[in-house]
């Protein structure tokens, strides 16, 4: 039998993970380089969806992420607390989880595929004919390269790829917070606190929270407001203005003032290309996009998957011609991903309610191990 073929990849979060765990089980050698010294998830809550799951299940994570999961009966929106829709999304598969839990299972699921993970490793570039390069001056070789370095990616500058970056004009602090339900309950009796709740206020002040329980003990809280409200931004949390708008939620917002928090305003990246010979890129590396079809995470784990496959299936010698080909079949659905999310962010249209149906749920749907997903009926 023929040698393994190795993979080198930059990044252990969500992309990096994937890619390395489906690698690895396909019959690769792999090591991933992690620039932290602790491999640990940034951030609070997650929502994931069918094209994600569905790879998810390949690797064999699925029922411990589902060990500690959310299946929110519904979807709702509210305007000024009035509600404006609950959608059963009927058909489409969809789970809410705290990021640390993500991460711990993909990170188990790593380990026990064989992949070996390097923390405190910085990777500062690599070339089209496969090899990486380190902060500490080294540097290896390997049949494929993948950048999951992040919406600053090394491995994608250190190639000269072009990209533009597109600002937009709200933005989000993040919390992972004690649910309260009980207390909740008491405030507003005639609510499922199960739900997945998107609190929107557009008038008289722009300021949303979006409510998205994770399990029984934890919810995930993001509060939205301007990059132009240096109130509504700032961390750590006014909470005398989070409550006054949102009184019904004073027990969680008192949790997330507790906590300092980082405000990110939305943003979207867009990247000439995702290959050069044996490197791909992949995650935000390749596609950070605005979080409103909350996509960015499941775009990568889909992405990471149908790489690995591809990579798997090709001949070493045509290995850089399946990578293009790759990116000229999976783009397409991720870009419009991106399109939709940055116009959601930019229009607020998301405060409507009833949006997740259509095109919009193109992403959710789709199967990326579905061998006959592109061909055309
Ligand atoms: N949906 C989700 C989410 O986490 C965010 C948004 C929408 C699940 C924030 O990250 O629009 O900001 C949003």
């Amino acid at each position: 039998m023929a040698s393994p073929r190795h993979a080198e990849i930059s990044g252990a979060g969500f992309a990096g993970l994937t890619v390395a765990t489906a690698l690895a089980q396909k019959g690769w050698t792999v090591r991933v380089h992690e620039r932290t010294q602790d491999l640990r998830a940034e951030g609070a809550g997650i929502v994931l969806w069918g094209n994600s799951l569905v790879v998810l299940d390949k690797l064999g994570a699925t029922p411990d992420l589902e060990s500690r999961a959310m299946h929110s009966p519904a979807y709702e929106t509210r305007m000024n607390n009035v509600i404006r829709s609950q959608e059963r999304l009927e058909g489409v598969r969809w789970i809410s989880v705290t990021r640390p839990h993500l991460y711990a299972t993909l990170l188990t699921a790593a380990r026990e595929s064989g992949v070996e993970i390097i923390s405190g490793s910085e990777v500062t570039g690599a070339t089209p004919d496969g090899r990486i390069s380190f902060a500490d001056g080294t540097s290896a070789e390997a049949d494929l390269v993948v950048g999951a370095d992040g919406v600053g990616s090394a491995v994608r500058d250190s190639l000269g790829i072009p990209l533009k970056r597109e600002r937009s004009r709200d933005g989000i602090t993040r919390f992972l917070v004690p649910r309260h339900k009980a207390e909740l309950q008491l405030l507003e009796p005639d609510t499922d606190w199960d739900n997945y709740i998107d609190f929107w206020n557009i008038e008289p002040r722009v300021l949303r929270v979006l409510y998205v329980p994770c399990n029984e003990e934890e919810v995930y809280i993001a509060l939205m407001a301007p990059v132009s409200d240096a109130q509504g931004s700032k961390v750590p949390i006014d909470l005398a203005l989070w409550t006054e708008n949102f009184p019904h939620l004073a027990p969680v917002l008192e949790e997330a003032a507790k906590l300092h928090g980082k405000y990110y305003g939305y943003q979207t990246t867009r990247v000439d290309h995702w290959t050069e010979g044996r490197v791909a890129i992949i995650g935000d590396a390749a596609h950070a996009m605005c979080p409103a079809l909350a996509q960015g995470a499941g775009c990568s784990i889909h992405n990471a998957w149908t790489l690995a496959t591809v990579a798997t299936q090709a001949a070493d010698d045509e290995l850089g011609d399946a990578l293009r080909e790759w990116e000229r079949l999976e783009r397409p659905i991720t870009d419009r991903a991106q399109d939709r999310s940055q116009y959601y962010a930019d229009t607020r249209q998301m405060a409507q309610g009833n949006q997740f149906q259509g095109d919009v749920i193109e992403t959710a749907m789709y199967n990326p191990t579905d061998p006959h997903r592109h061909e055309v009926n």
